[in-house]
């Protein structure tokens, strides 16, 4: 008999709800029942609509049965797992209703199953509340009938998770401050949104009764917004209190792990933009203060430095012939090698450039920055440098094979500023 009626009632569930995949109705031990839906993944709105319908058929049939919406995994965990056949077993009407808390409470297998299906029915019964508060439809008294039911189970949960039944505590809903007065979530008065609750039905119920109909007013409204107010608090509660030192250890380790990996990203970034390890060291070279104001070259007969002609202190590396550059030196097919010091008065970026014809090679600081060691027509060739302040090695080798003959040496902080090297910033002249 029982059974028939339940089937009747999961076709009707069915036909409000379309998109339920499964339907299994719990009785609790007060003879109410508890329809768990499962459902395929629906926007949230159309959720709350199907649920609205469906409370009002039930209330309208007289059915104290309260939909809670559960998605796959849920549902497996409910129906399949260890953890949930003991949450089934605790709605038997000799278990107590949610009994649950307190066989998980002691068993560290499920923490996060029980904490995730406690927090679903206080999710759930808020959803349910804030719907109804909305409903214009349904007359208050029945709303705040189903709300006082909810209430009332939540109240079971957190007494269960003190070890206690609501009922064999003494006192009974009245030790609430007892147990729960020094949580941040819970006020003293929190237990009196229960009476509250009642006052509110008995009042609208009167007046339905009366006039035949009745709206909810201002205080009621209240009552409501207090009521989902409280729920919220006690899913907090619930999730905080369910969860275990390990999870918790686990999710600051997890925590610092992410920190500390995002910082060394920030570090490595930093470094990788910065590159402190590419900067050129600056070189100890005391006398070039004294001797700063030309580099020596060495002139040579052949593109290949086959034969030294002449060497000499030249004040920048910088000549434009078609003839000669110094006396001596064929006026083709000779090359020439500058070897000194440069001086960077800042430490930085550098662009250190040549514009030759034809082949040019610079080496800075022991590191080669130019190879352009080919016949070629006058080009510009740069090589970017990050130097500290200071004197630093140079360099620069040059070959002309025919015609025109270039050299210059230039430098700058940009690319399209580089002017020629100054005489003051080159070592050494005697
Ligand atoms: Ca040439």
């Amino acid at each position: 008999m029982e059974n028939e009626k339940d089937e009747n009632v999961e076709e009707e569930i069915k036909q409000i709800l379309p998109f339920t995949k499964d339907i299994k109705i719990l009785k609790t031990p007060k003879g109410e029942g508890v329809a768990v839906i499962k459902y395929s993944s629906l926007p949230a709105s159309q959720i709350a609509e199907g649920r609205t319908k469906l409370i009002r058929l039930m209330i309208e049939k007289g059915k104290k049965l309260i939909p809670v919406f559960m998605n796959d995994s849920e549902w497996k965990l409910l129906f399949e797992s260890p953890a949930g056949e003991r949450w089934l077993e605790s709605l038997e009407p000799e278990r107590g209703m949610l009994n649950l808390i307190k066989i998980f409470k002691g068993s560290k297998n499920y923490p996060k199953s029980l904490r995730k299906l406690a927090v679903r029915v206080i999710e759930n019964y808020s959803g349910i509340i804030e719907s109804l508060s909305s409903d214009s439809y349904l007359p208050p008294h029945m709303i705040f009938e189903v709300t006082h039911r909810m209430i009332d189970e939540v109240f079971e949960i957190l007494f269960a998770m003190k070890g206690v039944g609501l009922s064999e505590s003494e006192g009974g809903i009245l030790s609430f401050s007892k147990y729960f007065a020094d949580s941040k979530y819970f006020r003293a008065d929190d237990a009196f949104i229960l009476y509250e609750m009642e006052s509110s039905f008995k009042k609208c119920k009167n007046l339905f009764i009366i006039a035949g109909k009745s709206d909810i007013g201002r205080d009621e409204k209240y009552l409501l917004d207090k009521v989902v107010d409280f729920l919220s608090r006690c899913r907090k509660y619930v999730n905080e209190e369910l969860t275990t030192e390990q999870e918790r250890k686990r999710e600051k380790n997890l925590f610092i792990g992410i920190t500390s990996g995002v910082f060394l990203i920030i570090i490595l970034l930093i470094l990788w933009f910065w590159k402190p390890w590419d900067y050129l060291k600056p070189v100890n070279v005391p006398f070039a203060e004294q001797k700063r104001g030309g580099i020596s070259g060495v002139y040579y007969a052949g593109k290949n430095f086959e034969k030294v002609i002449t060497q000499k202190v030249d004040r920048k590396i910088r000549f434009r012939t078609y003839g000669s550059p110094v006396s001596g030196v064929p006026q083709d097919f000779f090359s020439v090698r500058w070897k000194g010091y440069i001086f960077f008065p800042d430490s930085g970026v550098y662009y250190v450039c040549t514009q030759s014809d034809d082949g040019v090679r610079v080496e800075l600081g022991g590191r080669k920055i130019i190879e352009e060691w080919r016949e070629k027509p006058l080009t510009e060739d740069c090589g970017k440098v990050r130097v500290k302040k200071g004197w630093h090695s140079i360099t620069v080798e040059y070959f002309e094979a025919g015609g025109e003959a270039t050299i210059d040496l230039l430098r700058g902080k940009k690319k399209s500023q580089v002017e020629s090297v100054p005489a003051y910033d080159l070592c050494c002249s005697k």
